[in-house]
């Protein structure tokens, strides 16, 4: 299967048979505004990072039109089950920067309401969340409720049991259910190449999941290809898989140093790809985009910057001992003198 393109690095349009979207500028200028502002959240929660504000981050950087393309196909009701990068996708839910921060500055397990943003909280444990969406969306379906579910994950999470058994329960339980796959070529230091032998599509396919690969970097075909798929679930016609091809362009986390084991020319490569440059490329081209315009994106962005900056540094500091809890409803013994002996721990540092 060739990945759907409607848009290439160059800016230029194929309209695609099976794929049909309206291009509109409306459409084009909303998916660009939400990608420069989805990248300048990014660029400001790793510069805090660094500053020593915040414990640890993962960055969407590149992956802005998978994402954005994606969730803009959803309604606000169907519920979407992310990783842990999918902040472009959480933005476009409503949800604000300090909810997205305060989990990484250490002060809560998550910060947004999930069932008032229909966008679970953020799974570390690679693919748990598979098999939760297929429950989930085996309850939509006994609910008989009009409702799609969005589950995202990793091309490094599909080598998990769990993802491989969400994908065989939802393919038997005909579930309403959409598996979205940003591939973007790295499980941390692992590449996808020395992971698995059969395309992640074609693995779905096997699993009688209604499965396609896009252009992850091309935000137009994202969105073509996520709403036809979105509708043909919706209308009963199964679950479905989306293997997007995209560029994880920073480090795995700001632990991970990708200098270790990846070449600058690959980064290169994938640069000419980007997904913002080619959108903009196209706006240029169909004098879509005008200086006020222009004008008005860069505003927007340095105002998110600087509040950005600001709710974090105004965010508590954690109180760490609380995460002991909400390990069980009721503390044993064992919990509460590791509560104590933390506590203690933690009180011996000087200010
Ligand atoms: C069950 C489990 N095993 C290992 C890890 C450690 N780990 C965290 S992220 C990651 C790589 C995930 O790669 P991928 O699924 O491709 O997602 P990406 O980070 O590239 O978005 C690993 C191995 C984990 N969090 N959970
Ligand atoms: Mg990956």
């Amino acid at each position: 299967m060739t990945p759907v393109q409607l848009l290439d690095p160059e800016g230029e349009l194929h309209p695609h048979p099976d794929w049909p979207l309206d291009i509109s500028p409306e459409l084009c200028r909303d998916f660009y505004r939400r990608m420069r502002l989805a990248r300048q959240l990014d660029q400001e929660a790793l510069a805090l990072q660094r500053q020593g504000e915040l414990g640890l981050w993962l960055q969407s950087l590149g992956q802005e039109a998978s994402q954005i393309g994606s969730i803009m196909a959803m309604r606000p009701t169907d519920y979407v089950f992310p990783s842990y990068r999918e902040q472009a996708a959480a933005l476009c839910r409503g949800i604000t920067p300090a909810e997205l921060l305060v989990q990484w500055r250490g002060n809560k397990n998550s910060g947004w309401d999930a069932e008032q943003y229909r966008f679970h909280i953020y799974t570390l444990v690679l693919a748990a969340q598979l098999p939760h969406a297929t429950g989930y969306a085996m309850g939509v379906q006994r609910d008989g409720a009009d409702e799609v579910v969005l589950a995202y994950f990793g091309d490094g999470a599909s080598s998990e049991g769990d993802a491989n058994e969400a994908f065989n329960w939802a393919a038997a339980a005909d579930v309403p259910l959409l598996f979205f796959c940003q591939n973007n070529q790295w499980a941390i230091s692992t590449p996808t190449r020395t992971q698995m032998r059969t395309p992640l599509h074609q693995r779905a396919a096997g699993f009688g999941l209604d499965a396609h690969v896009v252009d992850g970097n091309d935000v137009l075909a994202v969105h073509a290809v996520t709403s036809g798929v979105v509708q043909n679930i919706r209308s009963g016609g199964g679950p479905a898989f989306i293997e997007a091809l995209t560029y994880r362009m920073a480090g795995h986390s700001t632990s991970d140093d990708p200098g270790r084991y990846r070449t600058d020319s690959e980064l290169d490569s994938w640069r000419t790809r980007d997904p913002i440059a080619r959108l903009e490329m196209l706006l240029e081209k169909q004098g879509w985009a005008d200086e006020e315009f222009r004008a008005e994106i860069d505003e927007e962005c340095r105002i998110l910057a600087v509040t950005t900056r600001s709710v974090c540094r105004d965010l508590p500091l954690g109180d760490f001992t609380a995460l002991f809890d909400t390990v069980l409803a009721e503390p044993t013994p064992l919990l509460t003198d590791q509560r104590r002996q933390y506590g203690e721990f933690v009180a011996s540092f000087e200010e």
